[in-house]
């Protein structure tokens, strides 16, 4: 039984069920809290920026299952847009006008992109993308940064953050060595250790992948100018530029990182916002590099469900919404309110402590920082982010459950709900 003050009965029956149906009782391991303890509260309902879960408790959501919520919870229009797709069937495995839209508005948004496909998560957008850089300059290496996390495919599990980082494994069994003995690894922010890397592969690196602003390691943004360098070393040494946007895409902002530090990789991925809450992926890029892409070119990459219309309506719909005029300005402002709040109360109740935000994405680490990669986040005091989360969740504010993670708001949170959110995290912070 978990010391808790909420009432948690349903959510320890359902999890305690579930731990003999399915491993950790989780579809996902960083849903079991693992590393910050206590007991995982089972959803029943989400609306807008709120989750209400089985034993009738409400929170303030600052999760969004992950990212995809940017517009809140069962936005109204999405979900009526769904129901009236859904009068149509739930998937063709063929070709559909919807595919085309979304594709238009993809194109359209993201500096980088001139044609796009469309997968299921961003596990196989991040597949799609290692199998086409490497056909496309016919080399096998590639360049990841620790802490950044691009899926579960064997290639990426290389000091992988997020889940990865959370549960501390050492990288996953059953990643044979040949999967990974191309997979070289960098810390972020540090352009010496990339161009040492291309100096000494040189001819090998396909390219370099990296979370443009990491979200998998905690919150790490990047240090000005490291972009760009990348850029100038991709091009120098013959490298593609590939921006894992899966979290940032539409989110740091309409055209992802890449539209907010000017920064054009070859390839982007992209998943969580462009579904609307159903399972989504893409990867997109320079027309010459995407016509390789199987069946136009010989890369093979094919999925069941790809395109399917109810995830590309979702996408639309919330696409639709995030052209709204102001949108974004909304978001910056109420984020950078909380990110600011938090580590204003932090320092007022003597808790070393950094972080901060970029549009609707922030992050707070218990540590004095600065974090410029995952070796400085590793220094955070985890223990005391645990029960950070922990008081937090017991007076209704359900932040994401591992310190390698980052937080995100969304257009339905309003100003009284940072300011709750904010008076919260003064009511724990002072008795840490
Ligand atoms: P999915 O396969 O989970 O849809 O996407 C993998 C992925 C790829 N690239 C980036 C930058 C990502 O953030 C992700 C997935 N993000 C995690 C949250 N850190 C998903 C949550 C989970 O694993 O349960």
């Amino acid at each position: 039984m978990v010391n808790t003050t909420i009432k948690t009965t349903k959510s320890q029956e359902v999890f305690a069920a579930a731990q003999n149906l399915m491993p950790g009782g989780v579809s996902s391991p960083v849903r079991a809290f693992k590393s910050v303890g206590g007991q995982p509260i089972v959803f029943d309902r989400v609306k807008g920026a709120y989750i209400w879960d089985v034993d009738g408790n409400q929170y303030i959501d600052y999760v969004g299952t992950w990212g995809p919520a940017i517009c809140g919870h069962a936005h109204p229009e999405v979900i009526a847009a769904l129901h009236e797709a859904l009068e149509k069937g739930t998937s063709f495995g063929a070709p559909s006008a919807l595919e085309n839209v979304l594709a238009e508005m993809v194109i359209d948004a993201v500096p980088s992109i001139e044609m796009v496909r469309f997968v299921n998560s961003g596990t196989e957008a991040c597949m799609g993308v290692l199998r086409l850089m490497r056909a496309f300059t016919n080399r096998d290496k590639i360049i990841k940064f620790e802490g950044c996390y691009h899926g579960h495919a064997d290639t990426f599990l290389v000091k992988a953050g997020s889940g990865v980082a959370t549960l501390g494994l050492p990288d996953s069994p059953g990643v044979p060595k040949a999967a990974t003995s191309t997979t070289l690894t960098a810390p972020f922010n540090d352009l010496e250790s990339v161009k040492a890397l291309f100096e000494e592969n040189r001819d090998e690196i396909a390219g370099v992948i990296l979370e443009p602003v990491v979200g998998n390691a905690g919150f790490i943004a990047p240090d000005a100018g490291f972009l760009e360098g990348l850029r100038e070393l991709t091009h120098e040494y013959g490298a593609l530029l590939v921006f894992d946007e899966v979290m940032t895409g539409f989110r740091i902002a309409y055209g992802g990182a890449q539209e907010k530090f000017g920064v054009t990789p070859d390839l982007t991925t992209l998943g969580k916002v462009i579904g609307g809450g159903l399972p989504v992926g893409a990867y997109g890029g320079r027309r010459d590099i995407m016509s390789m892409v199987a069946p136009a070119g010989p890369v093979y990459q094919a999925g069941t469900l790809s395109g399917n219309p109810l995830a590309m309506t979702a996408g639309i719909k919330t696409l639709e919404l995030l052209q709204k005029p102001g949108t974004y300005d909304y978001l910056e402002r109420i984020t950078k309110k909380l990110a600011d709040g938090l580590l204003q109360i932090a320092k007022e109740t003597g808790h070393a402590a950094c972080g901060g935000q970029i549009s609707a994405m922030f992050g707070l680490f218990f540590t004095s920082g600065p974090v410029h990669n995952y070796e400085d986040a590793k220094k955070s005091d985890t223990a005391k982010f645990g029960r950070f989360h922990r008081g937090m969740l017991e007076r209704g504010v359900y932040l994401a459950p591992s310190q390698f993670e980052a937080g995100f708001t969304s257009f339905a949170h309003t100003e009284e709900d940072i300011d709750q959110t904010l008076a919260v995290a003064r009511d724990v912070m002072s008795s840490l």
